[in-house]
């Protein structure tokens, strides 16, 4: 089909077989791309396995629009059976990879086995090796970026784990050009226990699409259309650090790990100060909106800042400083860490520590310690072992009422959005489709727009209709949805840019039933390989049902539980599934996944 390389490269690490394998059209139609490829080769080849074991397998896919001359387009899903969950992960990381991936003729990788030393695979189009990575073995993601560059070449496309992969804690992430992560739940992990440094994608070939001319005329009116938008300017001076004043405002900022939404000293930390310590700008391939901002941070060295990072870096933990939670931000990046999860299960030790907990004196906010257990956590010693779990494992090792303000869903920690006043958040965080990640739904911005405080049927609507445009067709297509989120770059866009690409036309009727079809192939997957996944799952933290904010705008105010409990049986009922959070046979088959039916059934 155009606009696809069709072909699937299988690497076995165990025994160095590599194999080419054509890609179905059912499955491009179907599942479209990145993680719908992902899900369903998870689905059919990665069963009862233990995540780390090398029975599990890791998945890079690219979908139609990625690598593409397009905007935002350079991005890569990356996926596996969690180690951290237990369930379906990935992450969707910007990288030159992807771009590479698709030149060399590839829609996906798949990494199975396990090298018998230390390895990094070389993909240079037709050409694939394993090469020996004893000497980047134990370096950082920067220093082994740089040594695979200049042996490789300055443009290609680098995929890596810090030692944090190596050390197979449960949140390292897969690396990407000093600054790009993907993969929250623990894929880095996943390609430590492969025994894989590195992938180094060098292709040189052509997409063939199904009407380049058009499409090039397409995608430079779309670069042409975002450069002319409103909040254009705006963006390009603070990026996703726009989100962090917005957020303190509304008492959303994830402060003290989450017990409060608004941070004293935000206003020394905000997107205006990141204009102010502006030291550059990165970004992904074949995008105009370039949104990694760079600072120097508290080592004099460059950190490349996003909201995420700062919120669980800076006010979760109590830290008041850009450059100090930008040097947090870049010592996690080496070590090929979570920023998310790091932040929560530092902001976890401080009050575990503050409530007497645990014996070792962790004060909110201080930097020492913060950067102390960044490495403890990196290498599982000391204290840092006890989150190098995750929080829900810490909490299951302290007890003590930890469960209660151990922040995360289905093993996932939240990202940087504090919903003790937004329920329609809390409900997003509980049902997406990797743990508490806003990836699949950032319904806050909508909901504090309209009608914040409301728990009714329309905002579970609304949610279920981002999950299918983010969570089913951006994660799917694979594109940076960044355009459209911050500055309302127009969907009609997609279906016109896949019909240039493709040549077949598909409405967004269409997408959101290839949306529902990955995402209830997810919920299927959760379900066969996680013996207790049900309704109990799609809870957020206790913390926002009990503990009222104490500050801010929305003091008081607390999620209601017999409410919360109402919009999830609405969700279930709308999408299908029965009150166990099942999809139901008619709804799979309706989806066309009978087998999968059958096997949940
Ligand atoms: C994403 C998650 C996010 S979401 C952030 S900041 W964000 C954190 N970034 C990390 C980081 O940096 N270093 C690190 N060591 N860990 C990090 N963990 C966190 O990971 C990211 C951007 C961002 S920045 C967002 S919102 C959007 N996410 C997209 C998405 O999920 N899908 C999609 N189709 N488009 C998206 N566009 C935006 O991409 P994960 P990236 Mg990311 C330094 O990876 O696993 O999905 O988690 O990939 O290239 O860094 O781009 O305010
Ligand atoms: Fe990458 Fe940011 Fe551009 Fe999205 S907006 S493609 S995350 S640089």
């Amino acid at each position: 089909m155009n606009g696809y390389g069709d072909r699937l490269l299988r690497v076995d690490l165990s025994i160095g077989k590599i194999s080419k394998e054509t890609i179905s059209d059912s499955m491009k139609s179907d599942f479209l791309g990145g993680r719908g490829f992902a899900v369903k080769i998870l689905w059919d080849e990665v069963k009862n396995v233990d995540p780390l074991s090398d029975k599990n397998k890791l998945i890079f896919a690219v979908g139609p629009l990625s690598g593409q001359l397009l905007p935002s387009a350079g991005k890569m899903v990356v996926a596996s059976k969690s180690p951290l969950t237990g369930g379906y992960g990935d992450g969707n990381i910007g990288t030159m990879a992807s771009v590479h991936l698709k030149k060399a003729g590839y829609d996906a990788v798949v990494l199975e086995g396990k090298s018998p030393k230390p390895c990094y695979v070389l993909i240079e189009d037709e050409n694939i090796q394993i090469l020996d990575a004893s000497d980047l073995w134990g370096k950082n993601s920067f220093e082994a970026q740089d040594l695979l560059e200049k042996k490789h070449g300055k443009n290609s496309g680098v995929l890596l784990i810090g030692p944090g992969g190596e050390n197979l804690i449960r949140f390292a992430t897969v690396m990407s050009q000093k600054g790009r992560a993907g993969g929250r739940p623990g894929m880095g992990a996943v390609m430590g226990s492969k025994n894989v440094k590195a992938l180094v994608i060098k292709g040189t070939g052509n997409v063939s699409n199904f009407d380049d001319a058009r499409l090039r005329d397409l995608g430079k009116k779309g670069y042409d259309e975002i450069k002319g938008k409103e909040n254009y300017e705006f963006w390009m001076k603070q990026g996703t650090m726009q989100a962090f004043e917005w957020s303190n405002e509304n008492g959303c900022l994830p402060t003290y790990n989450f017990r409060e939404g608004v941070f004293e000293f935000s206003k020394e930390m905000d997107g205006y100060v990141v204009e102010k310590l502006h030291a550059g700008r990165k970004g992904c391939p074949m995008c105009n909106m370039q949104c990694g901002h760079i600072i120097k941070d508290a080592s004099d060295q460059q950190a490349e800042l996003d909201y995420e990072n700062i919120g669980m870096l800076g006010p979760n933990i109590g830290i008041r400083s850009l450059p100090q939670a930008g040097t947090l931000n870049r010592l996690a990046d080496e070590w090929g860490l979570d920023t998310i999860s790091l932040g929560s299960s530092i902001g976890f030790l401080m009050e575990a520590s503050e409530k007497g907990l645990i014996p070792e004196k962790v004060p909110w906010g201080d930097f020492e310690w913060a950067q102390k257990l960044i490495v403890e956590i990196g290498k599982g010693e000391g204290l840092g072992k006890l989150v190098s779990q995750g929080v829900k494992a810490a909490a299951e090792k302290i007890g003590k009422g930890s469960e209660k303000w151990a922040m995360h869903v289905k093993g996932l920690e939240a990202s940087a959005y504090n919903c003790h006043a937004c329920p329609g958040m809390a409900l997003a965080f509980g049902t997406c489709s990797i743990g508490a990640h806003h990836k699949d739904a950032w319904i806050i911005a909508w909901e504090i727009a309209t009608d914040r405080f409301s728990y009714d049927k329309r905002k579970v609507e609304k949610l279920i209709e981002f999950q299918r445009v983010r969570g089913g067709f951006f994660e799917s297509a694979t594109v940076c949805r960044l355009p459209w989120v911050e500055v309302s770059f127009g969907l009609h866009w997609y279906p016109v840019y896949l019909e240039a690409i493709t040549g077949e036309k598909r409405s967004w009727e269409d997408l959101y039933q290839m949306g529902d079809r990955v995402l209830n192939l997810i919920r299927a997957y959760w379900k066969r390989e996680v013996p207790s996944f049900g309704r109990k799952w799609d809870y957020p933290p206790d913390r926002w049902f009990e503990e009222p904010q104490s500050e801010g705008k929305v003091k008081g105010m607390k999620v209601d539980r017999e409410k919360y409990e109402q919009m999830l049986s609405w969700y279930y009922e709308l999408r299908g599934w029965d009150q166990n959070g099942i999809p139901t046979r008619e709804t799979l088959e309706n989806l066309g996944l009978k087998e999968v039916a059958r096997e949940i059934g």
